[in-house]
Parts: C-alpha cells; structure tokens; sequence
C-alpha cells in the first residue's frame, strides 16, 4: 500500500537554553555540590553531552532535608490552603505559558517524541498542579477525616521514562497538603527537573519548600534512608522499590511505591479490529515502550488472530522511527545505552527460548540509541518475554480461546499495574474488570491518564496510590 513521504518538519531547539553545568536546588536557589563528582546528561538521539550536571553525596542531601524541614517548619505547614493553592496555581501557569520550552528538553534528554511531550506529557503535568491546587483549602472535605494533617518532609525518586510528568504526579499532591520536598530525578533526565526548580523561582515559592537533588542510585538511597525525611514515595523498577522498602522498614517513615508491570491487552474476536490495533500499538510503542503500564503482553481470541495480526503488522510498518524533535516521528530514542542493551538481551532470549521475532522494516539512524518496533509470536507464558518487564518497543503475542482462559492468563504475572479489554460487549468488560488483578483497566482504550484518576498497583507493582482524592491520602496524616 503506497503511503505519502513526508517531508521533516523538526521543532526547533533554539527555544531552550541549556547551561554548560548546573547546581543542586536547595533552599530556593542553586549551589554547588560540596560531596560528589559532576555527570554528564547526554541525548540520546545524538549522544552528544547536553550538560554537566552536580551529584549530591549525603552531606548535600542533608543540606537539602534541613532546608525542606525549616521550611515546613517556619512556612508551608501553617500558611492556609487557599494560599498554598496560590502558589500551585501559579506554578501550573507558568508551566503552561513555558510549556513549548520545556516539551522540547524532555524531548531532548530523554528522547521521547515532540508529539507525546507536547501533546501528552506537558498538558498532563499543568493538569496536576491545577487539580491538586483545587484541593489545597478542601482537605478536610476529601473524605479523610474532619482534620487531616502534612506529614512533614517528603523524600520523592523518580525515574527517566516520564522525567516532569512524574515530577509533578510526586510534587503537586505534596505541596497541596502541606508538605515539602527533596527530589531526586533520575540520572538520565534531570534538566526539566531543574527548569521546574527556575520555575520555583519565578513563581516565588518559599525557599526550602520544593529542594532537587540530582544525582544516581546513591543519592536516592542516601535521600530515602536520611532519618529525618517522613515520606518516602518511589517510582521505579520493583528491584529498587524492594531495596527501599526494607532499608525504611521499621522506621516512622510513610512509604508509597509505583513500580514496574506487565501489563495484559485482551482482544476479543467482536472488538472493532482497526480500533484495536490502535490501542495495542499506543499501549506497546507509545514512549518506546518505556512505560510502565504499558500493554506488553497482547492476549488475542484465537479466531481473529491471524486478521489482527496482518493488521498489526502492516500498521506497524507505517511507524516512524527517528528524530524526537521531528513532529512526524511516532517512536523516539531509547533512553540510554543501558536500556537499549536490556531490550537487546530480553529480545534475544525471546528468540533462543524459541519465540518467533518480528521487526518492523525501518531505517534507523546511526548514532543514538534506537531500537525498532519488534513482536514476538509463538511466545509461552514460562517465556521470559513474557514475565519480564522489557520497558522497549517489544510486543510478546498470546492467545486464548475463552475470557476464563484470558483472565488466567493476564493475571500469570507477578506485577499487576494495568490492563486492556477490547470488546464490544459492556456486560463482559465489567466481568473482566471484576477479575483482573490491575490497579487500572482500561476498556477499548490504552494508556488514558488524568489527574482525577487513582493510579496504583497490586502485587509487585508497588502498593499506594497516586493522583486523585486518593493521591492525597498518601501526604497525610489521617
Ligand atoms: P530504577 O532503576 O528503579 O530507578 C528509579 C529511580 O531510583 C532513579 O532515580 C534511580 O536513580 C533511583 N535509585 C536507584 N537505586 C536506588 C536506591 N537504592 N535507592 C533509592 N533510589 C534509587 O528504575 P528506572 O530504570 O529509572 O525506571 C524504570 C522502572 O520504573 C520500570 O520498572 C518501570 O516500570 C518503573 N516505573 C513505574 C511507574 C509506575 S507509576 N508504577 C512509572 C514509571 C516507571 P538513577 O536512575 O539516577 O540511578
């Protein structure tokens, strides 16, 4: 089928201003890292260093608890909730008014496509501060309790596959009831974080109220284990949400944790097919894939398999693999040569375990990380492809004669984070709904977000939830 060429249409760079090197946030200002070695951030797309960026060792993240605890202290606990929410609106503004600026560095650190950091990302972390400032003078209405209290200093680790978004999710729900925060963006994507620190700045929140430490795992770790932090809320994979949970167990610290999944995508043979495809495809490729809900497993109702997956495939040859700052590119770059080498390694145990591999045919640019839209057929539930989280734009194909059998089979995972249903008939989405073991399923739809809407896992996926009145009770004491 003859398709249109397309002529690129990059979004230009010169919008941002990256600096040679930045300073750690504390206390509402930039300083200088006093125990740990600078790292560089680097593009993926190109590998070309961005920025030198300051590690924080122990000292300075204590530096950064202090000035988080005197700020609760002597400011945020006691200021009234219409006048937090001031702040938070002011914040969700600027953001939005910064938001073309700030879609094309996360396009830049972290690879993803223009399109999803304008049009997904952005949109969604304005939304939270604006949702969350909302609640800022009505907790006692949440349903929490007559009189729900800050919990104190909030300790927050976040990962690269959605730098600001998750910034957001962990900051805005903080900030609403109370709290204040040190936190810790990933090692790989750190630069919206520090343009959220200007943007602190610029919308004059007290100092000490939001601290950014960056740094890698030993700063996290130094973070969430410091003895004077009250919160902990991790997002990440289910190793390190692990290793948290049993470093702060024992103490006072209140602990929320997102981590990783395998999520089920279901089609049944009455679903709207082309609608179908569209969803799987948004629920696998959508940011490379490194999401951690996305529809990894793809569960097909054998009597349509062989028409789903013709679709699928010729769908998927239409994928654009390529520039993130292109406004035509659908898949963008893999976050790291790390991640890019986990997605090799996972696909080829797929093959040796004896999965057949197929690859989209696409050209992929030589420098960078890239890695093509791949499905694997002939996958079994014992095989590795399917158990394990890839966080890549790797597909493993099931399939399953009668919803009993799909249901046990979207359950045969140790993570239970999301899943999918495709079907015209509402009686037996509700039936799936009521037994899949996820903390989100959505139905003839993939990967929705909103801030009114809980987020949150079973099993190993994490316990607690994030956004919504849900989201709140995590910052408070009840
Ligand atoms: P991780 O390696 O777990 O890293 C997450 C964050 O924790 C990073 O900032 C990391 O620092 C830091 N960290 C590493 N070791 C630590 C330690 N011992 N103590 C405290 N912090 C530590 O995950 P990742 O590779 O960045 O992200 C991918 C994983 O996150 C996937 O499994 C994915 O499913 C999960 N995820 C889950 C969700 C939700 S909402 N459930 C959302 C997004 C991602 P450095 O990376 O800087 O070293």
């Amino acid at each position: 089928m003859p398709t249109f060429e397309y002529a690129p249409a990059p979004e230009s760079s010169s919008i941002v201003d990256i600096k040679a090197s930045y300073g750690l946030f504390v206390n509402g200002e930039f300083v200088d890292g006093t125990d740990g070695s600078p790292f560089k951030t680097v593009n993926p797309a190109s590998e070309q260093v961005l920025a030198e960026i300051a590690e924080a060792g122990p000292a300075d993240v204590d530096r950064a608890v202090k000035a988080a605890r005197s700020a609760y202290q002597k400011v945020w606990r006691d200021m009234a909730g219409a006048e937090r929410a001031k702040y938070l609106y002011r914040i969700a503004r600027i953001v939005q008014e910064r938001s073309r600026e700030l879609a094309v560095l996360e396009s830049i650190d972290n690879g993803k496509p223009i399109r999803e950091s304008r049009d997904v990302d952005l949109p969604l972390v304005a939304a939270h501060f604006f949702y969350y400032a909302g609640w800022a003078d009505k907790l006692g209405h949440a349903g929490l309790g007559p009189d729900p209290r800050p919990l104190g200093v909030a300790a927050q680790v976040i990962p690269w596959n959605f730098p600001l978004l998750m910034l957001a999710w962990k900051i805005a729900p903080a900030l609403a009831c109370g709290n204040t925060v040190v936190l810790k963006p990933a090692e790989t994507t750190p630069l919206t974080a520090l343009a959220f620190a200007e943007i602190c700045q610029q919308a004059d929140l007290p100092p000490g109220v939001v601290n950014i430490v960056t740094g890698a795992g030993s700063t996290g770790r130094a973070l969430v284990e410091h003895d004077d932090v009250d919160k902990v809320a991790f997002t990440g994979s289910t190793e390190v949400g692990r290793a948290i949970a049993k470093a702060v167990a024992g103490s006072n610290k209140k602990v929320t944790l997102e981590l990783g999944g395998k999520a089920a995508n279901i089609v049944f043979d009455d679903a709207a097919l082309d609608q179908a495809v569209e969803g799987i495809v948004n629920g696998i490729f959508f940011n490379q894939g490194h999401v951690c809900c996305a529809g990894s497993r793809l569960l097909v109702q054998e009597s349509v398999y062989d028409e789903l997956l013709a679709k699928l495939k010729r769908r998927m040859s239409l994928l654009r693999v390529g520039d993130p700052l292109d406004k035509n590119t659908d898949i963008g770059a893999i976050n790291s040569s790390a991640q890019l080498e986990r997605i090799r390694a996972l696909s080829e145990i797929g093959e040796s375990e004896g999965a057949s591999r197929w690859t989209a045919p696409c050209p992929l640019p030589e420098r960078g990380y890239w890695f093509a839209p791949t499905l694997f057929t002939g996958v079994s539930q014992a095989h590795r492809i399917a158990r394990e989280e890839i966080f890549g734009p790797v597909l493993s194909v099931l399939t399953f004669r009668t919803p009993a059998e799909a249901v046990e089979k979207a359950n045969n995972t140790p993570y239970g984070l999301s899943a999918g249903v495709w079907t015209e008939k509402g009686s037996r989405i509700l039936w799936l709904a009521d037994r899949l073991r996820a903390g989100v399923v959505w139905a003839n739809t993939f990967n929705k977000f909103d801030p009114s809407s809980p987020f949150g896992g079973y099993k190993e996926s994490g316990y607690g939830r994030e956004g919504g009145r849900h989201g709140l009770e995590a910052y408070l004491a009840l």
